[in-house]
């Protein structure tokens, strides 16, 4: 399918964290022609060492939050789109400090906005499922880009803030912008606060993994390769001013992903401790993406979640100096909480 946008010097906001970094790496191996200027504040969940090693001529790391507005007039100009993830992500520690949240989610998006609006860049607004809120479990729908938004949580209102932000400058400016909304990511460089990683992460230790409330809560998992490839299709080939929602039909409950990773791992599938559930938790999220793979022709690749699981695994174990530094200080806020 060809491009109707052909980007040739982007600016990957949030490009050393979990979902930024990896879709650096996609674009540096999927499209030779592009410059990547990476705009990240290195907050305790961005690592410089999720870039390291990709060509000096092809990325480039900035310094910087996306709050500021005179950093922005010096780097925004010669760029011709701002792929918008930067953002603080976890709901646990939204909900224990939602105030970086709400700058960052919501200012920065505000001040990027602004600076696209000034220079006439093309923005791509990487968002959440979780705008939707949640689903029963016996609930046979799913969310369409037509879903209500419904936040729960201190993160996911912010995210919803942004993503409303998106669309009045979208009509009100004319600001040449979309937005994709995804599910949850796997993969590598995913930070140790997150699900999997905290369970790899906690059984590499000897430490029995955590689960919240009755274990049931559904998560539709998505590789974050495929949240790349199809935020990049949303990039070049998405209409402005549209909303496409990402997943690959990818729904476990959480129970059902932390006895894969114990039977991965060699242990027995109920040596895991039970912990005291997420306030406002939600149950279950699910993602109708028919208007992306029909209007795009985009479709995930990594579709083997126990494959994925295993080379996540690997990952892990290989990466140890990667993750180590940031383990101890994670498990030592999720125990002060109960968890
Ligand atoms: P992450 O926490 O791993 O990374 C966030 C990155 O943003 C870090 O590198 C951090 O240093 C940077 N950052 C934070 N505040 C900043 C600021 N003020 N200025 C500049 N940089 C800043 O997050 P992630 O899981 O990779 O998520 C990336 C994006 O994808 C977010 O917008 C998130 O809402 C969205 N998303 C995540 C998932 C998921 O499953 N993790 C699913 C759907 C959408
Ligand atoms: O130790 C744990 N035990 C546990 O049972 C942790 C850390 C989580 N959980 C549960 C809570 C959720 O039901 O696992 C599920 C996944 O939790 P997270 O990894 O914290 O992800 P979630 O809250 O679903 O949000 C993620 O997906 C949507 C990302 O962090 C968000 O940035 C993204 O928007």
């Amino acid at each position: 399918m060809s491009e109707t946008f052909e980007p040739r010097n982007i600016i990957v906001t949030g490009g050393c964290g979990f979902i930024g970094s990896n879709f650096v790496h996609h674009v540096v191996r999927e499209h030779p022609g592009v410059h990547v200027t990476v705009l990240d504040k290195l907050t305790y969940a961005g690592n410089p060492e999720n870039i390291a090693g990709l060509p000096e001529d092809r990325v480039e790391l900035v310094v910087g939050d996306v709050c500021d507005a005179e950093l922005l007039d010096r780097i925004v100009p010669g760029h011709d789109a701002i792929v918008h993830y930067a953002a603080e992500s976890h709901n646990d520690n939204s909900i224990a400090d939602p105030e970086p949240f709400v700058q960052t989610n919501v200012v920065g998006t505000y001040r990027l906005l602004e600076a696209c609006r000034k220079y006439d860049v093309r923005y791509h607004h990487v968002s959440t499922d979780e705008v939707y809120g949640d689903l029963a479990l016996d609930d046979p729908a799913r969310f369409t880009e037509e879903t209500p938004y419904r936040p729960s949580s201190p993160y996911s209102s912010t995210k919803a803030s942004s993503d409303m932000l998106v669309r009045a400058w979208a009509r009100t400016y004319g600001l040449r912008a979309t937005i994709s909304n995804c599910s949850n990511n796997y993969g590598p460089y995913q930070h140790v606060e997150k699900f999997i990683p905290r369970q790899i992460t906690n059984v590499i230790d000897g430490v029995r993994p955590k689960l919240y409330g009755d274990g049931r809560n559904v998560r539709d998992w998505i590789h974050t390769e495929d949240h790349s490839s199809a935020v990049w299709a949303v990039l070049t080939r998405g209409r402005i001013g549209e909303t496409y929602l990402i997943g690959a039909d990818g729904e476990r409950d959480n129970i059902t992903v932390l006895r894969a990773i114990l039977r991965l791992m060699g242990r027995p599938e109920d040596d895991f401790d039970w912990v005291r559930d997420r306030p406002g938790h939600d149950r279950r999220y699910a993602i109708d993406s028919s208007k992306l793979r029909r209007e795009l022709g985009w479709a995930p690749r990594h579709t083997d979640f126990e494959g994925g699981l295993e080379a996540t695994i690997a990952w892990y174990h290989e990466h140890e100096p990667w993750w180590r530094p940031a383990k101890e200080a994670t498990e030592a806020k999720y125990a002060a909480q109960g968890q």
